[in-house]
């Protein structure tokens, strides 16, 4: 059987998966998982990219011989490399504050102009949004190349320069009309057009890795859907197209798979975004803030174990109080627990006393930010849903898959918890022709080799729509 290394990186995690795969086979091992530490220096939030290499490069070495290996991150955040290829500076963590004075650029940009040309929803932390925080800086005046998080661990493994074009699909720098970066905008945005490397797309060779990695046998990397989103998407085990998705991990991203963008103005309104996926597929999704409002509370509280306190969530009462999960003021980091509590107070609810009460909270209300995006992205894309997909870390969280069902008043599907890793996989053993076809064959196999959860809707709709209600 051939075997490729998924190298994951999450934001509260990254992961080393080796995949076997042959003909029926799919079989997942975790060779290594690390922290994803951000760390604040003098002010600016920054990923500690140097250590995430190092648990790619211990990962690599414990996954053992491996055909290939693909690379995949969270979207939008980069390092700059100057003309002799050294990093410039510490890539900037996309909740770091610089990135406040965002609205100011798109007016002058156009907000209409920016959508119709890359058909990215409006997050604080875009790639450009970034770039334009960084004008004037030494760093940007040196830099010779911008490579997003994977394309930056892949150039270091082998020496290439590129972009991988799922991942440069949220950069709100690319064409999603001419798959292309968007080069009157760059310009527009007082970016040199010359820091952009040549696309690549899934499936892609891009090179050998360099003796001085240090790995035990000689391997490739291959492009993947380098943005974890992408590889997720591509990971989901749906049966036809009339599914939506939810994958389910700091983030939750809620949407469907469309073959084309919806660039309409109830569609930007909605602030819906239309991401590149595998196989030329659009994104067509949502940033819900997902379990970030968990994890963030978890550290507040000196990270108690998880599964108790959800269960003490899961007795705890309905509704006693929602909030937006998608409010901008849950994006930074810190004091979440007094943020939710704040959130209440202003709202006119009252604050959940208790540490499950909390969760309970989180819980309701993300399950009910799923439904309104679950719902926006069928009425938006006129796509019929069926059922919903949920992967990634949130399908073992019971609680939040059965709100969700309940929500959504749709069965959910979850798992498998790693599909990213799967995705990632998948594309490189389509690449090396040890599996064939195209999505739907794909996804064929994932719901052949893995064991799936099925959460009914129960019915209690009316409580929902009133809970819903409340946040209107
Ligand atoms: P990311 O890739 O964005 O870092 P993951 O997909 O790894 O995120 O998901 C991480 C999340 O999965 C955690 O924040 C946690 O809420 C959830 N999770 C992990 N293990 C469990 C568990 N045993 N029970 C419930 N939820 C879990
Ligand atoms: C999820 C994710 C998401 C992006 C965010 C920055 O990990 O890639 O799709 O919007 O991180």
């Amino acid at each position: 059987m051939n075997a490729f290394a998924a190298v994951d990186l999450g934001a509260s995690s990254g992961r080393v998966v080796v995949g076997r795969v042959g003909a029926g086979r799919l079989d997942l091992t975790t060779a290594h998982r690390f922290p994803n530490q951000p760390v604040r220096a003098a002010g600016t939030l920054h990923w500690d990219v140097l250590a995430l290499h190092a648990g790619v490069l211990a990962g690599l070495r414990a996954a053992g011989p491996v055909d290939s290996v693909g690379i995949d991150s969270w979207a939008v955040d980069y390092g700059l490399v100057d003309a002799t290829g050294a990093l410039l500076g510490n890539p900037v963590h996309y909740r770091d504050a610089r990135t406040d004075g965002w609205r100011a650029t798109a007016e002058r940009l156009g907000e209409q102009r920016l959508y119709a040309t890359t058909g990215l929803q409006q997050l604080p932390f875009n790639t450009l949004y970034q770039l334009v925080a960084s004008a004037g800086t030494p760093q940007l005046a040196a830099a010779r190349h911008l490579l997003l998080i994977p394309d930056l661990i892949a150039y270091w493994l082998t020496g290439e320069l590129g972009a991988e074009e799922t991942n440069a699909s949220t950069t709100q720098l690319y064409d999603v009309r001419t798959r292309a970066w968007a080069t009157e905008l760059i310009a527009d945005a007082g970016l040199p057009a010359g820091l952009f490397p040549p696309l690549r797309r899934p499936g892609d060779r891009i090179g050998q890795v360099r003796a001085d990695a240090g790995l035990p046998y000689p391997t490739e990397v291959v492009a993947v859907g380098s943005h974890d989103t992408a590889s997720a998407v591509v990971g989901v085990p749906a049966d036809g197209t009339d599914f939506a998705y939810i994958s389910c991990g700091t983030w939750s991203l809620v949407g469907v798979e469309l073959d084309a963008p919806v660039l309409t103005e109830a569609s930007r309104l909605a602030n819906f975004t239309n991401e590149g996926g595998v196989d030329g597929t659009i994104r067509y999704l949502r940033n819900v803030m997902g379990l970030w409002l968990l994890q963030e509370c978890l550290r507040e509280w000196g990270d108690p174990d998880l599964e108790p306190l959800l269960r003490a969530a899961e007795a705890s009462p309905a509704f006693g109080a929602v909030v937006d999960a998608d409010d901008p003021v849950f994006l930074p980091p810190g004091g979440m627990p007094e943020r939710i509590a704040a959130y209440c107070r202003r709202t006119g609810q009252a604050p959940p006393s208790t540490r499950p009460a909390v969760l309970r909270c989180i819980m309701d209300s993300l399950a009910l930010a799923h439904r309104r995006a679950v719902r926006a992205a069928a009425e938006l894309s006129g796509r019929d849903i069926a059922v919903v997909h949920l992967v990634g870390g949130g399908a073992r969280n019971a609680l939040l898959c059965q709100l969700t069902a309940d929500a959504c008043g749709l069965p959910v599907l979850a798992g498998p918890v790693e599909a990213t890793a799967v995705g990632n996989v998948l594309v490189q053993a389509r690449a090396a022709g040890a599996v064939r076809g195209d999505l739907a064959a794909l996804r064929k196999l994932v719901r052949e080799t893995h064991e799936l959860h099925r959460f009914e809707p129960r019915a209690d709709a009316t409580a929902w729509d009133a809970a819903d209600g409340r946040l209107r």
